[in-house]
């Protein structure tokens, strides 16, 4: 099975500071990309930050910087994806997180999108009341990801909300992973070919001292 991880393009009002506006590395991703490949899933990250660095679109006083939207649609069709998760780690990346969503609905509607990060956690029914996403994760969503891609029982799935029957159901999170250290490191994703996350590594240096303690 293929799943395709996105990390939608930021806007921010035109006149922030140079440092706002640097890529972070999406450490969730990199997680939740990790434990796929672990269980053999095939797995495909589009950085759509890091990915279109030098690209920058200025609509009114909002400047949408990454990848453009014809350049995630066409990178999302190129996974050929059977699943897409995409990642909202600020509420006020929300917009663009569901831009991403509508992208895959148009290039099928059937391959499901599937939200998690802050929003979704905090904010699960209003995140699910939109047409275009499929299932919410709430907090940590390594297990929650692979118990969906496993076929469980979305009724019997930890920290997760999706919709049956036209209602929407959330199923609140009671599960934590206890061993943390029995996640993969960063450092094993360096490994693996996920050339954005790669770049990101070699580049942020930094970022990767302050979340992993080395590089
Ligand atoms: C580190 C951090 C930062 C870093 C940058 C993080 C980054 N990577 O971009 C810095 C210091 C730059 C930062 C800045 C800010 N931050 Co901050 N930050 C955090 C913090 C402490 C940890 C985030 C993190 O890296 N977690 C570790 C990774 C591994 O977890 P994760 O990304 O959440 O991913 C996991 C799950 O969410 C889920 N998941 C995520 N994506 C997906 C996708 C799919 C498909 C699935 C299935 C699951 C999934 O699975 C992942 C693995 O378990 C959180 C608090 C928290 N505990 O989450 C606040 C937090 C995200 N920050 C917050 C805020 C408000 C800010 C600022 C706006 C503060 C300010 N006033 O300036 C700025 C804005 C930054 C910007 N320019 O946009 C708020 C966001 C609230 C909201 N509703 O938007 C939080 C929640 C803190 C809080 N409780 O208020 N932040």
């Amino acid at each position: 099975m293929r799943v395709c991880l996105v990390n939608p393009p930021r806007s921010l009002k035109a006149n922030k500071k140079l440092i706002d506006v640097i890529p972070v590395l999406p450490l969730g991703l990199a997680y939740l990309a990790s434990v796929l490949l672990r269980d053999g899933y095939d797995v495909s990250v589009i950085d759509a930050q890091m990915d279109g660095k030098d690209q920058q679109v200025l609509n009114g006083d909002l400047l949408t910087l990454g990848l453009s939207w014809n350049g995630i649609k066409d990178k999302i069709e190129g996974c050929k994806p059977d699943i897409v998760g995409v990642t909202c780690l600020f509420s006020s990346r929300f917009p663009n997180a569901l831009h991403v969503a509508k992208l895959v609905k148009e290039i099928d509607p059937e391959i499901p999108v599937v939200l998690g990060g802050i929003q979704p956690t905090v904010q699960t029914k209003e995140v699910l009341a939109n047409s275009e996403v499929d299932f919410a994760v709430l907090g940590e969503g390594e297990q929650t990801m692979l118990d969906l891609m496993n076929g469980k029982s979305h009724r019997v799935i930890d920290g997760f909300g999706y919709k049956e029957d036209g209602q929407i159901h959330i199923n609140p999170k009671t599960k934590f992973i206890e061993d943390l250290d029995s996640l993969l490191s960063l450092l094993d994703i360096c490994s693996h070919a996920i050339s954005p996350l790669k770049s990101h590594v070699c580049m942020e240096d930094l970022v990767c001292t302050m979340f992993i303690g080395t590089v």
